[in-house]
């Protein structure tokens, strides 16, 4: 398998911790997504990252189709819970984690774009999504040690995925550690793991 990524991407990193965590071996094949023709493409018609390549020619994307594909291929260490209230619990802190991060994304590239076509509105209200998300997402933690139940699951990868990468690029200047200590107990947390160490997001070389 290979992985069409980055070491900038906060959802490629979900899938490394995932691959991490499973100990399934992937060629990782560094990508950049920028420029509107780009590698992805032949394999992905959205052109974004992270895009699996599985041995068979079959193009697996995205992120969250990714890491279900994962858990299901090896019963070590399983991430998704098999009951259905458990696994749409963790569906759903994903889907917060995610949509915190699209947000910040969107903040990103609005801020590279010339200053002159960019649009404050649209950004305020992206960091207010940003702000909204971040703090459901200490509600929902409150003094727990893992995001769901009494198990490191796919949710404490995706939180610490999205507040990982805000800390890496500070979209809209969200202060995460500040605002919520819990959510920054549980990211230290999760950084003892050698899944999360190993993939601190990087400037792409
Ligand atoms: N929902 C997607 C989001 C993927 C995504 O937006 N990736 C970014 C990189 S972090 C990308 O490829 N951006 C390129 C673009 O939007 O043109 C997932 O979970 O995989």
């Amino acid at each position: 398998m290979k992985l069409l990524s980055s070491t900038a991407s906060p959802y490629t990193r979900k899938v490394r911790v995932v691959l991490a965590e499973k100990k399934i071996e992937c060629e990782l094949l560094p990508v950049d997504v920028q420029p509107t023709e780009n590698p992805v493409n032949a394999h992905n018609p959205l052109g974004k990252i992270p895009t699996l390549i599985l041995d068979d020619g079959t193009a697996l994307y995205d992120s969250r189709v990714i890491v279900e594909f994962l858990d299901s291929v090896s019963p070590l260490s399983r991430l998704i819970p098999e009951g259905t209230r458990d696994r749409l619990a963790v569906r759903r802190w994903e889907a917060l984690a995610d949509g915190v991060t699209d947000a910040g994304i969107l903040v990103r590239y609005e801020s590279l774009r010339d200053k002159k076509e960019q649009s404050p509105a649209w950004t305020d209200k992206q960091v207010a999504r940003m702000r909204r998300g971040t703090a459901q997402m200490a509600a929902e933690l409150g003094e727990r040690i893992w995001c769901n139940g009494d198990r490191y699951t796919l949710a404490d990868i995706a939180a610490g995925c999205c507040l990982g990468w805000l800390d890496f690029r500070k979209p809209g200047g969200v202060d995460w550690h500040k605002e919520y200590p819990a959510l920054a107990k549980h990211y230290e947390k999760l950084m003892e793991r050698p899944a999360f160490a190993d993939t601190i997001p990087q400037v792409p070389k």
